[in-house]
């Protein structure tokens, strides 16, 4: 089981990856929890130069060292933990290139696919939840932190990753379900379990739904 979280900062997505992992740990799941950029040494050093370096990276390099950093994590992290049946839940993934690099900084969207297919061999989430939440909101949940490299890049360059995400999901709208991220953590919560249970937990009875 591979499950993602996606939407701009301050969304929402490290409060329920935890918050999903618990309950999947509940049902009987070894869990895995992982953020992008990140994940292994090598992509947490990655992580640095993107967020914050003062190297001034253009789109370019930044599409290639976010593709590193995925790939180092895919091929040493989540292929061999999905393959021992972990449920594998990432902070981010690829939606995230094609949101911010390709619809945010401009990159001609097929390339982005090209290069994400090459950092995941195809690797897929089975579902990705993306939080959506008015920008404005976002800010001022996260408005006490240092802002990062991606952060700084204005509201402009945020409208358009918005729009991004809304064209991913209408794209492909058996995996990657809009969440309104706007009320409470506990509605949000609400609306992410109804569609885990639906997804996976739909045949098996409250007894009988361990791995
Ligand atoms: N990036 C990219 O450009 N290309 C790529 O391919 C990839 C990434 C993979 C990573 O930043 C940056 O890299 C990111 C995109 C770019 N930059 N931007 N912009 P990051 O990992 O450091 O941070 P983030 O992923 O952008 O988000 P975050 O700061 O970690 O926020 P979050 O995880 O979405 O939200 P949160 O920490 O769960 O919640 C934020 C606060 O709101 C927190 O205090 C919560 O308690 C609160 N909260 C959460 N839910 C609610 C509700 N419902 N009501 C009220 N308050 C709430």
């Amino acid at each position: 089981m591979f499950i993602t979280f996606e939407g701009i900062d301050g969304c929402g997505k490290s409060t329920h990856t935890k918050l999903l992992s618990d309950f999947l740990n509940q049902k009987g799941y070894k869990t895995l929890i992982l953020r992008e950029p990140g994940g292994t040494d090598f992509s947490e050093k990655i992580r640095e130069i993107l967020l914050t370096s003062d190297f001034n990276l253009n789109p370019e390099i930044e599409l290639l060292l976010f593709e590193a950093a995925r790939s180092h994590l895919t091929q040493n992290v989540i292929q061999k933990e999905l393959e021992s049946g972990t449920a594998v839940i990432s902070d981010r993934y690829f939606d995230s290139t094609t949101a911010y690099q390709g619809y945010g900084r401009g990159i001609n969207i097929d390339l982005i696919k090209i290069c994400n297919y090459l950092a995941t061999k195809g690797i897929k989430p089975d579902i990705t939840f993306y939080l959506d939440l008015e920008i404005e909101e976002a800010l001022s949940r996260s408005k006490d932190r240092i802002l990062d490299n991606i952060e700084k890049s204005g509201n402009n360059f945020f409208e358009k990753v918005v729009e991004g995400y809304k064209k991913i999901a209408d794209e492909e709208p058996e995996r990657v379900i809009i969440i309104n991220a706007n009320g409470t953590i506990e509605e949000t919560y609400n609306q992410i379990i109804a569609h885990i249970n639906k997804k996976f937990f739909s045949n098996t009875s409250s007894n009988n739904n361990e791995k």
